[in-house]
């Protein structure tokens, strides 16, 4: 068979059309993309892995490949089950393009190598997960929550890769609730750096598939919004799931972005409480970002907390800005703000 890299186009679930580049094997079509490492997508045909493979990693299913005779896959509904699928390969594409555009990192592993996606796991799962190498998408309950293959979801899951190949944040405690940061942060700056007019970016974490609300799980402006998450570090942070102690990352990530107090971006209104009565100037999404992944990259550890973090982000705004920039006096006021002293 010759195997050649093929322009093609995917009617996705919240993007609209959007270009991919597939391979074209004989005449076959495959969602799988030679100038991003073969990154692919599989249908998982609403199976679920085995609890051998949930706990051992042994005997887990990969999927069926999606396939075509033409080069167009999904027609932007649920009724397509390709349409889940060029969500989640577009997210793994948009996320490829944002590591290597800003950070000059190439894929996941730094190294070049792709990975996968299967889509249409399980049934009414209404979740979305790295486990090592791959990215695995649910569907949903149908009723308040669509397949969860938006953007900023595909960023975080992602983004997990890119913690566990880099700062190896421990996903329990104080560096897990860093980790859950570290991937709502970098998720959010995909679904930015995408500019798809279908899902502009925001400060929410799925709202695309949030049927009913259009809300999402999280929002970084003011996370403990949800009733569950938190703003303000305290000494039981530590205890929360990392889901929700994630709140006092992101809250200083949107505070560093944007700043405290009111604002509309996007159509979307915002308000960032400070935890000590201050206002805090935004630098800019996009060297709030740079700080965070330098931080992550060159200072973390897998055993770093809240106040590590204060010390590494204010490390690395030093080295890219220098010490008593602008962008390093804003990070350590967006610190106090969110009570890390
Ligand atoms: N969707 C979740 C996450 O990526 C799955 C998990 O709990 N790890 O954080
Ligand atoms: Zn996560
Ligand atoms: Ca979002």
């Amino acid at each position: 068979q010759q195997i050649e890299t093929a322009d093609g186009s995917g009617q996705s679930l919240y993007s609209g059309t959007v270009p991919l580049q597939l391979t074209l094997s004989g005449t076959t079509y495959q969602l799988k993309d030679p100038t991003r490492g073969n990154t692919y997508t599989t249908d998982m045909g609403n199976a679920s892995d085995s609890s051998l493979c949930q706990l051992l990693g042994w005997g887990c299913k990969a999927g069926t490949l999606f396939t075509s005779p033409d080069n167009s896959f999904g027609n932007g509904s649920t009724s397509s089950r390709e349409s889940a699928a060029v969500d989640a390969q577009y997210g793994t594409n948009m996320t490829w393009d944002f590591y290597k555009t800003t950070f000059g990192r190439n894929g996941i592993f730094g190294n070049g190598t792709g990975s996968y996606n299967r889509v249409h796991y399980g049934s009414n799962y209404v979740n979305a997960f790295w486990d090592g190498t791959k990215m695995t998408y649910g569907d949903g309950d149908g009723t308040n929550y669509g397949p969860l293959t938006s953007l900023d979801v595909a960023g975080h899951e992602m983004s997990h890769g890119v913690t566990e190949n880099t700062a190896g944040l421990s996903y329990s405690g104080e560096s897990g609730g860093l980790n859950e940061a570290t991937s709502d942060i970098f998720g959010t700056m995909v679904e930015f750096f995408a500019n798809n007019p279908s899902d502009p970016g925001d400060y929410l974490i799925g709202e695309q598939f949030d049927l009913k609300k259009h809300l999402g799980f999280r929002r970084m402006d003011n996370p403990a919004s949800d009733g569950s998450s938190v703003n303000c570090w305290s000494s039981t942070t530590k205890n929360l799931d990392v889901h929700y102690s994630s709140g006092v990352g992101n809250h200083f990530f949107y505070l560093l972005s944007e700043g405290s107090g009111a604002k509309t971006l996007n159509g979307v209104s915002y308000n960032s409480p400070t935890c000590n009565g201050s206002s805090v100037t935004g630098i800019g999404r996009d060297a709030a970002a740079r700080i965070w992944y330098r931080a992550l990259t060159v200072y973390m550890t897998s055993s770093t907390n809240y106040s590590g973090a204060r010390t590494a982000t204010l490390n690395a705004a030093k080295d890219l800005y220098g010490a008593g920039s602008t962008q390093y006096n804003a990070g350590a006021a967006a610190w106090s703000a969110v009570n890390v002293a």
